[in-house]
């Protein structure tokens, strides 16, 4: 090794991918010594990492992949020997574009320890053929000819030329969606829709998507390494800064993926937790919306402080160290324990505010249903109130009450609640508990279903699902097939009778009668499947309606 330290410390014209000196004497060493040696040299020309590895290859140290930015190459290239004057392999493919390096070249080592030929590949920009890399024509070393910096700079300008997020504004970040799944292609689009739904309403562009369908995951990546690579180039191309999971990852996974790939990693836990934080405004709501982040947090802060200082989440210090480690644990199982406690307190407020109700003997009808379906816009316009409804998940998250005096002259207590969604984050139904427990309460449910959807009935099952998990299969319930105004007559009525249902629009309060009815009904306030017609001339008819018990 004494014999290239000379070449350690000078600098490699800018234009060369390496000095033939110090080729010539790479390759000789690596000749006697059998193992390959590989340098990694910056746009400079100075050798940063000096590596040797066996007969057959090199690992590029870890310490080398923590230096640049996303989007951009990495601002190195690495140049390596290959003892049988073989081409590049696969590996050395996998590491060029994992580590985005500018240059992947590899060294021939002739039959008698001489120069044979280089062979060199790069990165491309997004292509019609998908591909991520090239690989040059194999050349004798002698006649190869290469204006290293201007070629590097020529790729690099042409992979960032028409990346969105290098022009786009800092506050509306980049991402790519990765979506595994072992389902139909049919449900997966859906599911993938509503991933987007759910990155879009935190201001997050969604700027290209990566499917892949698996038997089973890989522990440590969730995707295979080749698809890594695809993921990363593909951000690469499209100038995300961060990666989406459309599914749930361990703290493991989560820090191998960010380690490999350099970029910010999110799954669907956490996606959702920070629309839930977003959104929370009552004391219980904020309450529970950061429990249910502490605790996603500690197993992941035993893991990486990194993870730490990405979350946030306002919990204060960060930075590595066993101590300081230990320190940050016990401040969040404290913060824990005073959440619950605070709780706690609440809730028994809400049980006396809840019994003085039941005392008063107003029957409770709380809106359920999957998140957007359209329930607040249901409690408005059934109470002419204002609650907040927007077209996006997760709007409301606090229960908000209201009266609601019905045809026949009595009052209900209607409740808006917070929608559902398939794969309910565990954390955050457990937080979200006490809320959901008020359902209890409830005298009658309002299933809201927004007819509209094309997979309204996979919402129809995850919201009877959760409502099962909840004990509450047993409280009567209306099902009101929401958003009628969206579909043809016929079909409205096709589906009233098939799931034995309302059809309403709820943004039209004359179609909303029957609902008035259907509850009235249900409550044991009319004779029994009698529908209550109000007679005013104004009212349109309904757009459906069976009052029959619904069927699941
Ligand atoms: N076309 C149509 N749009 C509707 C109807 N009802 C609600 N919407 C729209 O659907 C979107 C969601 O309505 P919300 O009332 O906020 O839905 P939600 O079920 O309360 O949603 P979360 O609180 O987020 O769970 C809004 O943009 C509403 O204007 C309807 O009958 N027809
Ligand atoms: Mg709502």
């Amino acid at each position: 090794m004494a014999r290239l330290e000379r070449f350690y410390r000078r600098r490699i014209p800018v234009e060369r991918v390496i000095s033939p000196e110090l080729a010539r004497a790479t390759v000789e060493l690596s000749y006697e010594i059998r193992r390959q040696i590989g340098f990694l040299i910056n746009r400079r020309g100075m050798i940063e990492s000096v590596i040797v590895g066996t007969d057959r290859q090199l690992v590029i140290p870890l310490l080398a992949r923590s230096r640049s930015g996303p989007r951009l190459l990495r601002g190195v290239r690495f140049v390596h020997t290959h003892l049988k004057d073989q081409p590049l392999t696969k590996d050395d493919l996998t590491d060029l574009a994992l580590l985005r390096l500018d240059l992947m070249v590899a060294i021939g080592v002739g039959p008698s320890g001489d120069l044979a030929q280089i062979f060199v590949a790069h990165l491309l920009p997004e292509n019609s053929e998908g591909k991520t890399c090239v690989e040059l024509a194999p050349t004798p070393f002698h006649a190869f000819h290469m204006e290293c910096q201007d070629f590097v700079q020529f790729v690099e300008s042409e992979i960032t030329k028409d990346v969105p997020a290098l022009t786009a504004t800092k506050e509306r970040p980049g991402a790519l969606l990765v979506s595994v799944f072992g389902r139909s292609w049919g449900e997966q689009e859906e599911r993938i829709q509503e991933a987007k739904e759910l990155i879009t309403s935190q201001g997050i562009e969604v700027l290209d998507t990566v499917e892949q369908r698996l038997v089973k995951v890989n522990p440590k990546y969730v995707v295979g390494m080749g698809k890594l690579t695809d993921v990363i180039i593909q951000a690469l191309q499209s100038g995300a800064e961060m990666l989406i999971f459309d599914r749930d990852l361990t703290p493991t996974q989560i820090r191998s993926i960010s380690e490999m790939t350099e970029m910010k990693v999110l799954d669907r836990t956490q996606l959702i937790l920070d629309i839930f934080a977003k959104r929370a405004h009552s004391q219980a709501g904020k309450i529970q919306v950061e429990l249910a982040q502490l605790k996603y947090l500690l197993p992941r802060l035993s893991q990486t402080s990194t993870a730490f200082s990405r979350l946030g989440g306002g919990i204060g210090a960060r930075g590595p160290g066993e101590t300081k480690l230990e320190t940050d644990l016990r401040r969040v199982r404290d913060r824990i324990s005073h959440l619950e406690r605070e709780l706690k307190s609440l809730t028994k407020h809400r049980v006396q505010q809840r019994t003085m109700r039941s005392r008063n003997q107003v029957p409770v009808v709380s809106i359920v249903g999957y998140t957007n379906a359209g329930k607040s816009t249901l409690l408005n316009t059934l109470t002419d109130s204002h609650v907040s409804a927007k077209d996006r998940p997760f709007e409301t998250l606090d229960t908000v009450s209201r009266r609601l005096r019905l045809a026949i002259g009595r009052e209900v207590i209607l409740t808006d609640t917070v929608g559902f969604i398939r794969d309910l984050p565990q954390g955050l139904f457990k937080a979200f508990r006490s809320t959901l427990e008020e359902l209890h309460d409830a005298d009658l449910l309002l299933h809201v279903i927004d007819a509209s959807a094309s997979d309204f009935d996979q919402q129809i099952h995850v919201v009877e699902n959760i409502l099962a998990e909840l004990e509450l299969e047993k409280v009567p319930r209306i099902f009101v097939l929401n958003k009628c105004d969206r579909l043809p007559p016929e079909e409205v009525e096709f589906l009233c009778r098939r799931y034995q249902a309302v059809g309403v629009s709820a943004l039209n309060k004359k179609t909303l009668h029957p609902i008035d009815s259907a509850i009235a009904n249900r409550l044991g306030w009319l004779a029994k499947d009698t529908l209550l017609v109000k007679d005013d001339g104004d009212m349109e008819s309904p757009l459906c309606i069976s009052s029959q018990a619904p069927v699941f």
